[in-house]
């Protein structure tokens, strides 16, 4: 009789938040970046995707499937194909080489995730996706891979999702080769190295984004010259400082190099012909609110940062929360949909 029995795993993976921005793919077929970039993988308690991954011979002609928040989503994507076929083949490698497992790389494989924040506004929705849909499907065909081998997978389904495949701070070293066989994340430091670190998520809108960041990024690739001297000597400077910074568990370099990185990235943005705008008035209030933080307090208390949408984070120590939340609160409070997570404590556990 056909074995129908139903193989399952279960996993989560954080969302993480650049400090040293991802912007520019070298292959981006590969997902090879035109830089380093290094990013602080947030609480899972506030911010995550779950996802479990089944097959069972018993789906036996039905083709894969993926259910994101309750809705049918393809999986006929590049990205994700890419993801599938890497993870059979490994699974199908342990199984080549002993025969008593049970044959799963075969099989038709039901992914069903959901996130506890907006899809696509800007919140790094597909690095902790992809990141989980890896994990799982890892989890579910017993791989022995090392989380920095992990990552090069997630990488190939969305770039910063290989930086979600661990938490603490994580950098994801660019690589030189063709092949991307070195383009992989690392962890620079254990949440637990620098335990008074916070971030606040100000979700500005939950809408969806208006240009994506795979096109957006090309667009600037293509067309900014500052984008070049960017790659060339600010990201490098960057991700120096803040190695240091972070190891040094000083704050206010860890929060200038966050700050002037997020702007260096918006500038490339606004130097994209066509140009891009990600940022809005409620974003440039939230810069504006962090500067009167800083300047009343007379010492560096946070730190602002920005992706591919309006949405601001706000990194600060433990010691500072109810100067930075109190804050935000009274010059923000009408301005924005709501807090994500309040406080969205410390860094996550690694994943
Ligand atoms: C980052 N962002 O480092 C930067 C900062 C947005 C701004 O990584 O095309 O969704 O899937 O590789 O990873 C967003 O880009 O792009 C991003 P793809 P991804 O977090």
């Amino acid at each position: 009789m056909a074995d129908t029995k139903v193989y399952r795993a279960t996993t989560t993976a954080p969302v993480n938040i650049a400090v040293v921005k991802y912007w520019g793919k070298r292959d981006p077929k590969l997902n090879l970046p035109t830089n380093s970039s290094l990013s602080v993988t947030l609480a899972q308690s506030d911010l995550r995707t779950l996802t479990t991954a089944t097959c069972s011979a018993a789906y036996a002609g039905q083709g894969d499937s993926l259910l994101l928040n309750g809705e049918a989503s393809d999986v006929s994507g590049a990205r994700t194909q890419a993801c599938f076929r890497a993870l059979r083949e490994r699974r199908a490698a342990l199984e080549a080489a002993d025969s008593s497992l049970p044959k799963l790389a075969s099989l038709p494989l039901r992914i069903v995730t959901e996130n506890n924040f907006p899809t696509a506004a800007g919140l790094a929705s597909s690095a902790a996706g992809f990141a989980a849909l890896v994990r799982a499907i890892a989890d579910l065909y017993e791989l022995p891979d090392t989380p920095s081998q992990l990552s090069l997978i997630a990488r190939q389904g969305s770039g910063s999702a290989c930086r979600s495949v661990f938490g603490g701070y994580v950098a994801w070293r660019m690589g030189e080769k063709e092949d991307g066989s070195d383009s992989l994340a690392e962890q620079v430091a254990p949440a637990s190295a620098w335990p008074e670190m916070r971030a606040v998520v100000l979700v500005v809108s939950a809408a969806k984004k208006g240009v994506s960041s795979t096109s957006g990024m090309q667009q600037t690739v293509a067309t900014s010259g500052l984008f070049q001297e960017r790659i060339r000597t600010v990201v490098p400077d960057n991700m120096a400082k803040m190695e240091k910074a972070i190891a040094a568990q000083d704050f206010a370099a860890f929060a200038e190099v966050t700050m002037r990185d997020s702007n260096s990235f918006h500038a490339t943005c606004a130097d994209t012909y066509p140009p891009i705008f990600y940022m809005n008035d409620v974003s440039r209030a939230a810069v504006r609110a962090v500067e009167s933080i800083n300047a009343k307090a007379g010492r560096t208390v946070a730190a602002y940062t920005f992706d591919a949408g309006p949405n601001a984070v706000v990194y600060y120590l433990e010691k500072d929360a109810d100067v930075v939340l109190g804050t935000f609160s009274n010059i923000l409070g009408a301005g924005v949909d709501g807090w994500k997570g309040g406080v969205a404590p410390g860094t996550a556990q690694a994943a």
